[in-house]
């Protein structure tokens, strides 16, 4: 594993430390947009005073903290997709890869970064009673102290299921500011969450509390998309169902779901969804920011 030198001065400092996952760049948003946006997820990292450590493979070595030139490599079309079973197989074929949530936050607690910002967590797929497709995203979670700040879960997603795995693994959940779950594109979903918080500060509390506890799970923060940058509900369920029927006709399985899915409702909504993506990112890296700060404001006062 190779840490860049700021964020290992960073960590060692105790400064306020964001790490950033790279599958959202190579599979979850289409090339081109997808550099430029990796570029400005970072930038308003460091705009707020917080040191962005995206996360990625490069020629088989876990890399915490991409450089401007290795953050473009893992742009390109092709990176392999790479979760945590994964790993050793891109590093022993020394090719660079793409880290899903469950990779990167697996890596940034192994780094000692406290903090992680994505767009969506992976979930239990809807029909996974049969397919038994259940993202590695929430097993992972169970045994990494990282704080993940997402908008919830995609609503291509079944969503209860994927809080009753969460409740079972132990991962505790917090929706930010509210407490009912988001699904990603919409600010709401039908799920109604045990337990809020109300600020930044409230998050650093609960992670002192983890370490003090001794615990191992991830702390799941669910950021909702500001209701005037949501997508438009009748446009959203009109667009998922012919997702699900392209999916089902096409035969899709395995890690190409998520993909398959995202591109898909990229190209049927005009664009649509992809502001929205953008948006809630945009949005959760914000939070993500301030809740490094508030740890790193405790760990000095
Ligand atoms: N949610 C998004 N965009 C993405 C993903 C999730 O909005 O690109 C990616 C994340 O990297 C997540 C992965 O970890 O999809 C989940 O894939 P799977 O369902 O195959 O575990
Ligand atoms: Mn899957």
């Amino acid at each position: 594993m190779k840490i860049s030198k700021e964020v290992q001065q960073a960590i060692a400092e105790g400064k306020p430390v964001v790490a950033l996952e790279s599958t959202i760049i190579s599979h979850g948003l289409p090339h081109p947009q997808n550099l430029v946006a990796a570029r400005e997820f970072e930038q308003l990292l460091i705009d707020a005073g917080v040191v962005p450590a995206t996360i990625g493979i490069v020629s088989g070595v876990p890399t915490i903290g991409l450089s401007s030139q290795e953050l473009e490599q893992i742009a390109q079309p092709g990176t392999a997709k790479s979760s945590v079973r994964d790993l050793p197989i891109i590093a022993a074929k020394k090719i660079n890869g793409a880290t899903t949530v469950a990779a990167t936050a697996h890596l940034a607690a192994k780094a000692g970064i406290q903090v992680f910002a994505t767009g969506g967590l992976g979930g239990v797929h809807r029909g996974a009673n049969t397919s038994f497709d259940e993202s590695a995203d929430l097993t992972t979670l169970a045994t990494s102290p990282v704080v993940v700040v997402s908008a919830g879960v995609k609503s291509v997603l079944d969503i209860g299921a994927t809080l009753e795995r969460l409740e079972t693994l132990s991962v505790p959940v917090v929706g930010y500011g509210t407490k009912v779950f988001p699904s990603f594109w919409l600010p709401e979903s039908d799920f109604e969450l045990d337990w809020s918080v109300q600020s930044a500060a409230e998050v650093a509390e609960i992670v002192a509390s983890s370490l003090d506890l001794e615990s191992k799970a991830a702390l799941l923060v669910a950021n909702p998309v500001p209701t005037n940058q949501a997508w438009a509900k009748a446009e959203h369920d009109q667009v998922l169902e012919k997702a699900f029927a392209a999916a089902r006709q096409a035969g899709v399985r395995g890690k190409a779901v998520t993909p398959f899915l995202l591109e898909f409702i990229v190209g049927a909504s005009e664009g649509r969804s992809l502001e929205v993506n953008l948006s809630l990112v945009r949005n959760n890296i914000a939070v993500a920011g301030e809740i490094s700060k508030a740890i790193s404001a405790r760990r000095t006062s």
